[in-house]
């Protein structure tokens, strides 16, 4: 058996030997968790669970969820179920105000952490004979190190360029012959952007794969990315709290990201009423970690928007398929009465010209007192140097665009052109919605 094969197998078992897995697995890590964290001992007498009436994986409806607010509520080692001399690394989620989430990973932890993420890559057609450049940051985020270790123990040769310097990532491309990178969408954007300027010549590099994560992005996004650059880009989801990235990744078929299922149980629940949803119903994801050591977690409410696909997948996956993320609950906005999602705007703007790739949408309050949204849309400068001179034809492709969004999402939006280059571009995350309805 290869290691390929061997790394993979998992994802390929049948139904019914992964559901006994993850059952022998779940038992396992609620009772270390139980026996080993006073706060969720405490959160179940507050619920009033008796541990006793978990008996198998169909009990863990009974069991209450863990929210981000507990998970700062308890910062920084409220959570850990392990003496601190097994924890080997820390990591935290990007949050900007306030205490950051912490999360604690023992050896073992980093371990299938590694083995998923080489699992994505796997998916992704990637091998012993690659070169990986990882252009998500390196540090207390979980990217650039996921992705570092992944490719290591894929045996991929991994260059840990991190973000910025956008020049030395073209020139690296090109000279270390890569031929995968993995960066945020947003920031491949400004990558493509540089390549745009300085007339780099991608055919003339091996770079065949693009892995892209850690933010939402679009089918539009995708199409936009591959044309430009001839690769072919794929979907990696993950949360810090869980992991990293490498929860889940796409194979080859692009219909969805595999979960990897025998290492993270996912539910989808519906996010008002907290009941349990069938698969292909939308609904919030929620994890519970089956074999994490150091921070397991049972139950964790992720605001992530989307469904679970069970039908099989052309790829002979049999770990089921999380559609791409809609939305986090705290992005949807509702103007007006209306739901909003980012992606609807990014879908209406590229659907109208491919490169309007750079966007922002601000929220505030107009005179009357209701929720104003404006998109703001950088022009590309091909259609700065078609239009730019001429109001007219300036302010006929504005309303084109005013219009596409009308009929996309139901609403007026405020929409302005801002010339090329005029807006910042993003290293990793990055944001995308300004809301100052309340500082006005
Ligand atoms: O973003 C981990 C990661 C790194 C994933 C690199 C993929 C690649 P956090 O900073 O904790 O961890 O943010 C997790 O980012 O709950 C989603 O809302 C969002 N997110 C992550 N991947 C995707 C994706 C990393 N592929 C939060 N599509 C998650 C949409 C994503 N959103």
């Amino acid at each position: 058996m290869t290691k390929y094969s061997m790394l993979s197998a998992p994802d390929f078992m049948p139904v019914d030997r992964l559901r006994a897995i993850q059952n022998r697995k779940f038992l396992g890590v609620f009772r270390r968790t139980y026996e080993n964290v006073p706060w969720y001992r405490e959160l179940l007498a507050k619920n009033n669970v008796d541990p006793n009436s978990i008996q198998s994986l169909a009990d863990i409806s009974k069991l209450p969820f863990i929210k981000k607010t507990d998970l700062r509520d308890t910062y920084p080692n409220g959570m850990l179920a392990t003496a601190m001399d097994k924890i080997v690394r820390y990591h935290a989620s990007s949050g900007t105000t306030g205490k950051p989430i912490v999360v604690p990973y023992t050896r073992e932890d980093l371990d299938v952490w590694s083995e998923c993420v080489s699992r994505c890559l796997t998916a992704y057609g990637l091998d012993e004979s690659d070169v990986l450049q990882v252009g998500y940051g390196y540090g207390l985020f979980t990217g650039g190190l996921g992705l570092h270790d992944g490719g290591t123990r894929r045996g991929c040769t991994v260059i840990p360029i991190s973000g910025g310097n956008t020049e030395r990532h073209l020139m690296l491309i090109q000279d270390l012959q890569v031929t995968a990178v993995a960066c945020t969408p947003s920031y491949f954007l400004h990558v493509i952007d540089l390549a745009d300027k300085v007339g780099y010549d991608w055919k003339a590099t091996k770079l065949r794969v693009g892995i892209f994560g850690a933010e939402p992005w679009t089918e539009e996004m995708r199409r936009f990315i591959e044309a430009k650059t001839g690769i072919r880009a794929y979907d990696i989801y993950g949360l810090t709290e869980i992991s990293g990235p490498g929860v889940g990744g796409e194979c080859s078929c692009r219909t969805g990201v595999h979960i990897f299922e025998d290492h993270f149980y996912p539910e989808i629940v519906d996010p008002d009423t907290l009941q349990p949803l069938p698969d292909g119903e939308m609904g919030e994801l929620v994890f519970t970690t089956l074999d994490k050591t150091g921070m397991p977690i049972i139950r964790y409410r992720t605001r992530d928007i989307t469904k679970l696909v069970a039908e099989p997948c052309p790829c002979g996956r049999t770990i089921r398929r999380i559609a791409r993320i809609s939305h986090r609950s705290d992005d949807m906005m509702i103007i007006r009465g209306v739901n909003v999602f980012p992606g609807q705007v990014e879908s209406s703007l590229l659907a109208v010209d491919p490169g309007l790739v750079n966007y922002q949408i601000h929220l505030s309050k107009g005179a009357d007192g209701l929720d104003v949204i404006e998109v703001r849309v950088e022009l590309t400068r091909e259609k700065f140097s078609e239009l730019g001179d001429n109001t007219a034809s300036l302010e006929k492709f504005r309303r084109q665009i005013a219009e596409k969004l009308k009929s996309t999402v139901g609403i007026n939006f405020k929409t302005t052109l801002v010339e090329p280059d005029s807006m910042p571009r993003s290293q990793g995350k990055i944001k995308r919605i300004f809301d100052d309805r309340n500082q006005q």
